[in-house]
């Protein structure tokens, strides 16, 4: 089965497994396990950030940051599709009693002057603006990367305005690997921002949310704590975010040319629409309209040839490339739409 669904799905590979089997351990509650300590050291000075906080999750990261600098009551501005709106359970309003205030991106992306109409006056009637939630790269837009200079300007007015700003990298490292970019240039322009190691990276679990106040990274522990995620011999999954961060950033790269590949092919079927120009890193969204099969019969037709997508609803699909897709299976993944896509 060739698994595109998401690049959640990589299992560790064997030399994954084995740092996690030869892991030193120690209790985290207590910040006592050396290898939790190790990743969140790395991961805080590859971003430039003072502290890194080993969460189970990328939900749980950026719950904990709109939580840390929110208050009940007020709202946060995050793009229409984010994963914070679509994917997290509204936890934002069951957890941190606070309003999503959306604004619709351009494939997920959202512009300064967007985010200047969306920040609230602050006369005492209008609800308060708390937060700025940016996603990069842009997960429902496609994998999209912001460009460096729109962050600089949402920052600046960020400044101007004393709100806070976090940043769900879940697939940052796909950004920095397809920019070359430093991973501090992102991460400066922001208060906290989350990275997931469980996604491209391919380790079992695992986030990082980054910070430099100290004082936030205190009360980020405890609210890891409140909601559950505080973990004891997490060295172990800790050993394979090392590992990962240490040998699985650079590859990232064949995983973007992997997609670009199926959006090249998948733009030669009459019924498919998509722009391979548009397709920055590992996911490609593309439409099929008036094919003869229903958009779950599509997915169970390509399913059956041993090709698993996903339905975005509508006559959107998603499928995602990542560390266990190799060439040969791009190349067997684009044999089967056109088989499966063409009849
Ligand atoms: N995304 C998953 C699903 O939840 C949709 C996927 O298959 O793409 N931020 C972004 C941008 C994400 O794409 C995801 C996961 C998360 C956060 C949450 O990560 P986890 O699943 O670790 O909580």
């Amino acid at each position: 089965m060739i698994d595109l669904r998401s690049d959640t799905v990589t299992k560790p590979t064997d030399a994954m497994r084995k740092a996690m089997a030869s892991a030193e351990v120690g209790d985290d509650v207590y910040g006592e396990d050396p290898t939790v300590n190790r990743l969140q050291e790395m991961a805080a000075a590859m971003f430039g950030k003072k502290a890194a906080l080993f969460v189970p999750s990328g939900t749980m990261g950026n719950q904990l940051a709109i939580r840390l600098h929110t208050q009940p009551g007020q709202e946060v501005i995050v793009e229409s599709k984010a994963h914070i709106v679509r994917y997290e359970q509204g936890a934002a309003g069951a957890l941190a009693g606070v309003q999503l205030h959306w604004v619709v991106g351009n494939r997920g992306l959202i512009t300064a002057e967007q985010v200047e109409t969306a920040i609230r006056p602050t006369d005492p009637y209008t609800i308060q603006t708390g937060l700025i939630c940016l996603e990069n790269t842009h997960n429902s837009g496609g994998g999209t990367i912001y460009p460096l200079a729109t962050i600089e300007r949402i920052r600046a007015l960020a400044n101007t305005h004393r709100i806070p700003m976090h940043l769900d990298g879940a697939r940052l490292f796909n950004a920095i690997a397809a920019t070359t970019l430093p991973p501090a240039s992102y991460a400066q322009h922001f208060d906290t921002l989350s990275v997931c190691l469980s996604k491209g990276l391919g380790a079992p679990a695992g986030a990082l949310l980054m910070m430099n106040d100290l004082a936030l990274l205190d009360r980020a522990k405890r609210l890891r704590r409140m909601y559950g995620g505080a973990m004891r011999q997490s060295g172990i999954l800790a050993a394979a975010g090392i590992y990962a961060l240490e040998h699985h950033i650079a590859r990232l790269k064949l995983d973007h040319d992997h997609a670009k590949k199926l959006a090249r092919r998948l733009q030669q079927i009459p019924t498919v629409r998509i722009s391979p120009q548009d397709v920055d890193t590992n996911i490609v969204i593309f439409d099929v309209i008036g094919h003869k099969l229903t958009p779950p019969a599509l997915v169970a037709a390509l399913k059956q040839e041993g090709l698993l997508i996903n339905s975005l609803g509508g006559t959107s699909f998603r499928a995602v490339t990542h560390l266990d897709i190799s060439s040969a299976m791009t190349d067997q993944a684009c044999e089967i739409f056109a088989r499966v896509l063409e009849t």
